[in-house]
């Protein structure tokens, strides 16, 4: 309620749906946003990387969103703010020291990034949702288009090892990838519910596109499909659903992608990140360098278009964008490709 006693406005439901991991999506996401009317665009990011650290919530991928669509992003790191200063991680180094056994520094906080993660944990703690409290940080970032969790329960990404399970970011960043991973699990994504405006978008008939964008399959969009729901919602939208491969040229751009596919017995190629969406996926872009690969994925009855997908600038990230959106439309609605293959 406002002043007035009236309700606010009620904003108009947004009609382009992706979902992302953090840096790798993010970029894709950040295009989207230049070519899409902000009020338009939802994104949805992961929250399987998510974990407590010092007794802070911290949400990477939603932070990384947030940070590069408010143009505040550590650009070269991927993650973080630009112009972050060091203060806390210094002084904490001092108190640990670096041979300790409790030496948690090893996760980089930065000073104005820490202030991130302390107010979200505060107003966790007082009864506020994850997403209530994303849409405002959003705002207060001067970011129009909304950025939601995937859903307001926890779902924690577990790698298991021949060194036993490891936490998501004890894995990626303490251990940097390198134990062998033998499989994957989210816990409590059995029983999590999608955030209530993420499955609203599926009521929406002015729903004009998914996309999936290109972040890990595995590792950054698998915890989001694994939550109860969502690829069901996937495979009966009635919009058309992208997605943009992370793999370039048979390899992964960054990160640990190809090494993970390949440890969990997926071959590293386009093919097999379409091959992981088929059951949902109306259209797929690959990157030039993997045309050869188009005859095959078209077999999985997937329109296919190939196009320069490494996004280094805005404008390269904006081309992408606008690509995925004329290859959105051109897949069409889901009827129609159900009624062509006599569903
Ligand atoms: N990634 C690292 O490789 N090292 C870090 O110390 C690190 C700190 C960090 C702090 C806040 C945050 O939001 C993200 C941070 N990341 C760090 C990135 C993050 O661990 C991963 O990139 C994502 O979880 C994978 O998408």
């Amino acid at each position: 309620m406002n002043i007035s006693g009236n309700s606010p406005p009620e904003l108009p439901l947004p009609t382009v749906l992706a979902l992302s991991g953090g840096i790798g999506g993010a970029k894709l996401a950040l295009g989207l946003a230049h070519v899409v009317p902000p009020e338009k665009l939802m994104i949805v990011g992961n929250i399987g990387d998510d974990f407590v650290h010092f007794g802070q919530h911290i949400s990477p991928d939603l932070d990384t969103l947030m940070y590069t669509l408010s143009g505040t992003a550590d650009t070269e790191k991927g993650w973080g703010l630009a112009n972050e200063s060091w203060n806390f991680m210094q002084a904490l180094k001092k108190l640990s020291g670096t041979s300790g056994a409790c030496d948690e520094t090893w996760f980089q906080l930065g000073d104005q990034d820490l202030a991130t993660h302390l107010e979200r944990t505060r107003r966790l703690a007082k009864g506020e949702t994850l997403s209530q409290i994303t849409t405002d940080f959003c705002r207060k970032f001067g970011i129009e288009a909304r950025i939601i969790p995937a859903s307001n329960d926890a779902v924690r990404t577990i790698v298991e090892t021949p060194e036993g399970d490891l936490a998501f970011q004890n894995y990626f960043v303490q251990k940097r990838c390198e134990p062998i991973v033998s499989g994957l699990r989210f816990q409590g994504a059995e029983n999590a519910l999608p955030t209530p405006e993420f499955m609203e978008m599926f009521r929406n008939q002015l729903l004009q596109a998914v996309v999936i964008c290109p972040s890990n399959p595995i590792l950054s969009i698998d915890p989001i499909l694994a939550i109860r729901g969502v690829r069901e919602a996937l495979r009966e939208c009635s919009a058309p659903v992208i997605a943009v491969s992370p793999i370039v040229g048979g390899d992964a751009v960054k990160g640990p992608t190809a090494k993970i596919m390949r440890e969990l017995g997926h071959p590293v190629s386009a093919t097999a990140v379409a091959n992981y969406y088929c059951d949902f996926l109306d259209g797929f872009i690959v990157d030039f360098q993997d045309e050869a690969e188009i005859p095959e994925i078209q077999k999985m009855d997937v329109s296919v278009k190939a196009t320069e997908t490494l996004m280094t600038d805005l404008e390269t990230k904006t081309v992408l964008a606008n690509t995925v959106m004329d290859f959105s439309r051109h897949c069409g609605n889901r009827t129609f490709i159900s009624q062509k293959n006599g569903l």
